[in-house]
């Protein structure tokens, strides 16, 4: 493997161990990074800070950031701006839906639900990317977390589905702004995974049951692969690469 030794990642989202957001901080840590946590809410942080705990080396910042709220965004990176100067790169791992809009019918979205699942799933991107361009200054690259559910029509997914055809999009209005910044914006497409943020999907057993059978791999996602792709995706060796959208789902997306 190669060695981000020297570089610096913000790790957006990790709620517990089983957290896709845990696999990439993992697969980054090995290759020699420096790690910043931040969580969104408070009965998260405990947490976060016993899995930052157990990282080898110098203690990783860890700190607040709800990305609903502006003033956090802006006391978020303030305060990394301040400890670390210079970051390399921001895992975000963050989405939500109100959890009776991921279930029945998406026609009966509300306004209220549609608006949050974007402003959290989508929107924090663009706001995130906004507040971290200044200290990337050397360049940089911005890893976000999508769902084949954007691209087609999954079954309960839903509202978060719209939410995420929105972020890829995002992600390539982004990559064509802060490109001439030498900022590279890319997602990955990660297969189901079991977290928590996977308890709100129904049938979700189903869903990993058709994938083993039917995805080339014959095998469900891990973290760590995506967390594999992620330190790729954060290192030079993917350089040529911004406003993609690469699917690590043992190959599933390519079936009928
Ligand atoms: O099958 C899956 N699990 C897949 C997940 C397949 C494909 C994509 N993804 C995506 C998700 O949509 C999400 O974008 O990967 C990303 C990470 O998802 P995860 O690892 O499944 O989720 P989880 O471990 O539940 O963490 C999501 C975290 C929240 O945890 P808490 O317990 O604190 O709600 O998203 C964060 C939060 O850490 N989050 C927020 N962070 C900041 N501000 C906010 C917020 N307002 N809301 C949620």
């Amino acid at each position: 493997t190669f060695s981000l030794k020297g570089k610096t990642f913000i790790i957006m989202g990790v709620a517990n161990k089983r957290s896709i957001a845990w696999g990439v901080a993992r697969s980054l840590h090995g290759a020699g990074a420096k790690l910043i946590f931040t969580y969104g809410r408070d009965r998260t942080e405990r947490s976060v800070r016993e899995l930052a705990g157990t990282l080898e080396g110098e203690p990783s910042l860890v700190l607040q950031c709800d990305v609903t709220n502006d003033e956090q965004i802006t006391a978020c990176f303030a305060k990394i701006k301040e400890d670390v100067g210079l970051i390399h790169g921001i895992a975000h791992c963050i989405a939500f839906a109100n959890k009776d809009e991921l279930d029945g019918e998406f026609v009966d979205t509300t306004r209220e639900g549609f608006l949050l699942a974007h402003n959290i799933s989508s929107f924090s991107l663009t706001a995130v990317a906004k507040a971290a361009k200044d200290l990337m200054a050397e360049g940089g690259s911005i890893v976000t977390m999508s769902y084949l559910g954007g691209e087609r029509v999954m079954p309960n997914y839903n509202i978060m589905g719209v939410a995420k055809a929105s972020l890829e999009a995002n992600v390539r209005y982004l990559a064509y702004d802060l490109g001439k910044y030498g900022i590279r914006v890319n997602s990955i497409s990660a297969g189901p995974i079991r977290t928590l943020s996977a308890k709100g999907v129904s049938d979700f057993n189903s869903i990993l049951r058709k994938i083993e059978e039917e995805a080339p791999l014959k095998r469900t996602t891990t973290p760590e692969e995506v967390g594999d792709t992620a330190t790729f995706l954060f290192s030079d060796m993917s350089r040529g690469i911004t406003g993609e959208n690469i699917h690590v789902d043992s190959g599933y997306h390519i079936m009928g």
